[in-house]
């Protein structure tokens, strides 16, 4: 028997077994091979597990340590406890049946005590990884480096004040894009995790956001340079780790992709949690991602209603997500991006099997609601109110208002000589809202 196999006991790989089955064995929702609005549930999807969260967060929270005790957690041959956390990790690929993961560089190959010795590492790792895939299904949605845990990034990585650190990312950041690259990966996302600042008494920040838009943009230059395909991705969130981060939400990231001259080739990663950070619905964000052109792809989780922090919780709320959903797919749904669970288990969720539980338990939620978008928008139950409540500006008059061949003043003159007296009418949001209830 395989160290991956005994892990997670004698579970099989799950398959869909209809509303009635049982769980964890089965998905309920989650037929990878139905076809909704065209295509196969698993091509809409996308589904990704990520490295970080399920196999190297312990547990630990800021008043405790580790609560998991995970095998590869405990030994001191750094790269071979990797080795065994790949094993593990590709056999919950391999039980979800995803056909996709994520990680960062240090989530897969331990740190050494040099830059090179780190991207040794990951080379060792991207080794790894290569032999594992040529035999699995899964595929890499995208690759990531950490520029936020190690102490050296305290003050930010492409904002320090040291311009050392700023060299010292792009280091790790060329490896990371470089190793994501070899993988086939279809993103590389930049989360600027201490891209921000903690009080503006010691900040320069027009300084911070050009070293920031500097940085960004000689990953795009590199990523040209070796011909990566895949969209750069920056992740919007608003604070936490630092007080306030540059990458507050769409808005300001769409902004700083502007300054920076970067729309073309970055692209947004939005974040459930993260969109409720910075006031906003998750849907809010990919709409207006949408709206400006910079919808990338999706970290999928959620966060406590009763807690103003990242609890990366696994996302279950079908009624929320399918409104998301129904944004996502209005607008044409995923190109190179997914759903990424960027999401925990909780620390008290010791048994092994609580990872496959959550995944597939979020798998189906995700189905379900992706399920009943599909119908919501197949019936124009939104679209078509919403058509027919701007239905007034496919007027010939009101496009030459809208493509620039009126004045204010020839608009204004044929209000005035029309006599036109404009009567409200009703938005009929709790109609909107019971009828969307008729599909979830
Ligand atoms: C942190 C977060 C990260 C990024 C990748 O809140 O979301 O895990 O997704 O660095
Ligand atoms: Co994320």
């Amino acid at each position: 028997m395989t160290a991956q196999v005994s892990f997670f006991g004698d579970l099989e790989p799950l398959t869909f077994g209809g509303s009635d089955a049982p769980t964890p064995s089965s998905f309920r929702w989650y037929d990878k091979d139905r076809i909704v609005a065209g295509k196969r549930l698993e091509d809409h999807l996308r589904f990704a597990v990520c490295y970080w969260h399920s196999f190297c967060w312990p547990g630990g929270d800021p008043f405790g340590g580790e609560t998991f005790l995970r095998p590869w957690h405990h030994g001191s041959d750094a790269l071979g406890l990797a080795k065994q956390k790949a094993d593990v990790a590709f056999e919950l690929f391999r039980l979800l049946d995803v056909p996709y993961f994520t990680f960062h560089d240090v989530d897969a190959a331990p740190e050494g005590a040099t830059l090179r010795e780190s991207i040794y590492n990951l080379d060792v790792i991207a080794g790894v990884f290569e032999e594992k895939m040529a035999s699995a299904k899964v595929r890499l949605l995208w690759g990531t480096a950490n520029l936020f845990s190690n102490r050296r990034y305290m003050a930010g990585a492409a904002t320090n004040p040291d311009p050392d650190v700023f060299a010292y990312a792009a280091g790790q950041v060329r490896a990371a894009l470089e190793t994501t690259h070899r993988l086939g990966g279809q993103n590389y996302v930049l989360w600027g995790g201490r891209e921000g600042y903690e009080t503006l008494l010691n900040t320069d920040m027009k300084r911070e956001l050009d070293q920031l838009g500097r940085f960004v943009s000689m990953v795009v230059e590199h990523k040209h340079k070796i011909g990566f395909q895949g969209p750069i991705l920056i992740e919007p969130k608003p604070k936490e780790p630092t007080k306030h981060q540059y990458d507050f939400d769409v808005a300001t990231c769409y902004g700083f992709l502007e300054r920076y001259g970067l729309t073309k080739d970055v692209k947004l990663n939005l974040e459930q949690n993260h969109a409720i950070l910075a006031g906003h619905s998750f849907q809010h964000e990919i709409a207006l991602a949408q709206a400006l052109g910079v919808f990338g792809s999706l970290d999928i989780n959620r966060g406590d209603d009763l807690l103003g922090w990242d609890t990366d919780q696994f996302a279950m709320n079908v009624p929320e997500m399918a409104l998301c959903f129904h944004e996502l797919l209005n607008g044409g749904g995923f190109t190179t991006g997914g759903l990424n669970f960027d999401a925990k288990i909780r620390r008290q969720s010791i048994a092994p099997d609580d990872l496959v539980i959550a995944h597939a338990g979020s798998m189906d939620a995700c189905a379900r609601a992706f399920i009943a978008a599909a119908d919501m928008l197949e019936a124009r139950a939104l679209t078509g109110f919403v058509a027919d409540r701007y239905a007034g500006w496919e007027q010939p008059e009101a496009q030459a208002m809208l493509s620039g061949q009126r004045s204010l003043a020839e608009v204004a003159d044929r209000a005035l000589s029309q006599d036109l007296n404009p009567q409200p009418r009703s938005g009929r949001q709790e109609y909107l809202e019971a009828l969307v209830n008729r599909f979830v």
